[in-house]
């Protein structure tokens, strides 16, 4: 006998999901061979509540992306091993960050050197010395707008969550960090059931409320670090960092549990929906390939067994 779920509460909670902003600071990565030009960059865009990384030396560069992952690049033009114009080239070579905004931020007044460096992998020049509130201004429009080109990117225009492409690379980048730190993960596929009939009675509006709600249902309840994405219609995706089947075929199925109470509202009437869901894990498949086909496979025999529940 499971606890029943409170569903105004829970809905609740989803509605004020729907106001959250996201709060993530703006990061900023400098790259500067001089210690006191990066510093003072530093200072004000953290006054401004960025957060900065500073490189000094640009063979760090590649790493440093990885690691801090900035939303823009400070490049100096004049370094002692590379110049800011062959470091922005290196970046632009990878396709994750085709899209990162870089600009130069040098004493180069030289105006054809100014719009050849832009020229070749750069987004914009700033001359040094700079007004601090120029500085927060130039950084801060550029990364409004490449955060607003990632979302329409990266994320799924009904539900907010990761779209297909997104997925697939966070499913092999997974897979290097869980073999990196010799952890698990598991990899969750879930499914509608017989959703065809949700949009052929009460309407395809009706039926994209329900894909919304049992986005934000996964949203609210799942962890931060776990990473959601609507495969394709009605399927999902879950990448749960660190995590066993075993413990991943427990949650997820609390999350069944929780999603077949929901009462959904048509016009003139009320009804329920649930979802079938296949799981695998890593290191038992260690592939992107297999480890998607094992939780298809899952998912299949979930419906065939007769749907509302989670296979591993
Ligand atoms: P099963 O339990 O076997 O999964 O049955 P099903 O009806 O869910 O599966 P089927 O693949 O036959 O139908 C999926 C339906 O999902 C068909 C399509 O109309 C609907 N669908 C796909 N994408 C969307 C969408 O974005 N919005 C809405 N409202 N419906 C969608
Ligand atoms: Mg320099
Ligand atoms: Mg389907
Ligand atoms: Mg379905």
């Amino acid at each position: 006998f499971t606890k029943p779920v409170d569903i105004d509460a829970l809905m609740d909670e989803i509605n004020k999901l729907d106001v959250q902003e996201d709060p993530q600071p703006y990061r900023v990565m400098i790259v500067d061979d001089s210690e006191v030009q990066a510093k003072t960059s530093a200072m004000h865009l953290k006054k401004a509540g960025m957060e900065t990384c500073i490189v000094f030396r640009s063979a760090e560069v590649l790493d440093m992306l990885e690691d801090f992952r900035p939303d823009i690049v400070l490049l100096d033009l004049y370094m002692p091993d590379y110049t800011g114009l062959e470091i922005a080239q290196m970046i632009r070579q990878i396709k994750a960050y085709v899209g990162l905004p870089i600009v130069y931020l040098s004493a180069e007044s030289d105006r054809e050197k100014q719009l050849s460096a832009v020229g070749q992998g750069g987004d914009d020049f700033l001359t040094k010395p700079i007004k601090p509130d120029t500085l927060i201004e130039a950084v801060t429009a550029r990364i409004e707008r490449y955060r607003q080109l990632q979302t329409l990117m990266l994320r799924d225009g009904l539900t907010g969550l990761f779209n297909h492409t997104t997925m697939r690379e966070h499913l092999v980048q997974e897979i290097n960090r869980a073999a990196r730190n010799a952890q698990p993960f598991s990899l969750a596929m879930l499914d509608i059931d017989e959703f065809k009939d949700v949009n052929d009675r009460y309407g395809h509006a009706t039926g994209d409320k329900v894909l919304r709600s049992l986005a934000q249902m996964l949203t609210l309840r799942l962890r931060r670090a776990d990473i959601i994405g609507r495969y394709g219609g009605e399927e999902f995706v879950i990448i749960l960092p660190n995590t066993e089947v075993r413990e991943a075929v427990g949650l997820l199925d609390d999350l069944r549990n929780s999603f077949s109470q929901i009462v959904h509202l048509a016009q003139k009437a009320e009804f329920q929906v649930t979802f079938s869901c296949g799981i695998s894990g890593f290191p038992q498949f260690d592939s992107a390939a297999s480890l998607s086909e094992a939780a298809d496979k899952a998912l299949y025999i979930a419906k065939h067994q007769g749907r509302n529940q989670v296979v591993r």
